[in-house]
């Protein structure tokens, strides 16, 4: 079953919790909980990415996310970074953080990737197709799948150019980036040839607007609780479609909705008088 990557957001403005962690204590305090919940890795991200967001600075950045990074290494986590700027992953890494978690697949700064290479840190290279204030203006495909693969690769390859070899790279399909409802949906559908690309996947459907758009006539009916159950769904299933990890923010709901689907899949071994459990 895949990874639970549990999010800790130190922003001010973040769609879905309300900025209630932007003080650095309560984040730690957050971080903490949410591994005791089972977060198998803990994505600390000082800057929106929700659609029209401004954009911060790189010192506003890190004086948000940095010292949220040590408190939780230091506790003993595996901790990302969710970052678009060279300089905040550096820092990051250097206060313990194992994987650089770049929405813009190491587009948005062109020092990104030769900056990560050298660290031996991991990195989330995510689809993306321009900053939030302008999102959607580019969700234009073709066939999307096929599409946001081929990008991908290309990411990958732009990579490795710098330095960082396959095993450390981790492609990330960027639900809910430059894609709108039903392509989306597509997407998820085609997770199976993401997987196929050969690196690990990670996705991150949680309480996105597509999931409150699917529940509800008026996506402002759509609960925090209601999106969080459609979180632990669209997981559970992007798990059986073999990702590596899932990004969520409800991390107690999708460890017990990824643990009834083991035990669904490990209910073979017990039925076979040969293995045990
Ligand atoms: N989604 C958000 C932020 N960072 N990182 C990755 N790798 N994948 C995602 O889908 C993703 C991300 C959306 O923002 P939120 O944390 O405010 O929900």
């Amino acid at each position: 079953m895949a990874l639970v990557m549990g999010v800790v957001n130190v922003t001010p403005d973040s769609f879905s919790d309300g900025g209630r962690y932007a003080d650095a204590d309560a984040a730690v305090a957050h971080g903490l909980r949410l591994r005791a919940e089972g977060a198998d890795i803990l994505d600390v991200g000082g800057e929106s990415t929700r659609p029209g967001a401004e954009r911060v600075g790189p010192a506003v950045e890190q004086e948000r996310v940095l010292s949220v990074v040590r408190a939780l290494a230091e506790a003993g986590a595996v901790v990302s970074i969710d970052t678009m700027n060279a300089s905040t992953a550096l820092a990051a890494v250097e206060a313990g953080a194992r994987i650089v978690n770049d929405v813009s697949g190491g587009m948005a700064d062109r020092d990104m990737l030769a900056a990560v290479a050298p660290t031996g840190a991991d990195i989330v290279l995510q689809h993306w197709r321009g900053h939030s204030a302008d999102m959607y203006a580019n969700a234009e495909y073709g066939e999307v799948v096929p599409e946001v693969v081929a990008e991908l690769a290309a990411r990958v390859e732009a990579a490795a150019a710098a330095g960082i070899p396959p095993a450390r790279v981790i492609v990330d399909p960027g639900i809910g980036f430059g894609k709108r409802g039903r392509q989306n949906w597509e997407t998820l559908h085609g997770l199976p040839r993401f997987v196929a690309m050969g690196h690990r996947v990670l996705v991150g459907t949680s309480r996105k607007r597509f999931l409150a758009e699917a529940l509800a006539d008026d996506p402002a009916d759509a609960t925090e609780a209601r999106r969080d159950l459609a979180t632990a769904v669209t997981s559970v299933l992007a798990a059986q479609a073999g990702v590596w990890a899932v990004r969520v923010h409800d991390v107690a709901a999708t460890r017990d909705a990824l643990t009834v689907a083991g035990n669904w899949e490990g209910a073979d071994r017990w039925a076979s008088p040969t293995r045990s459990r």
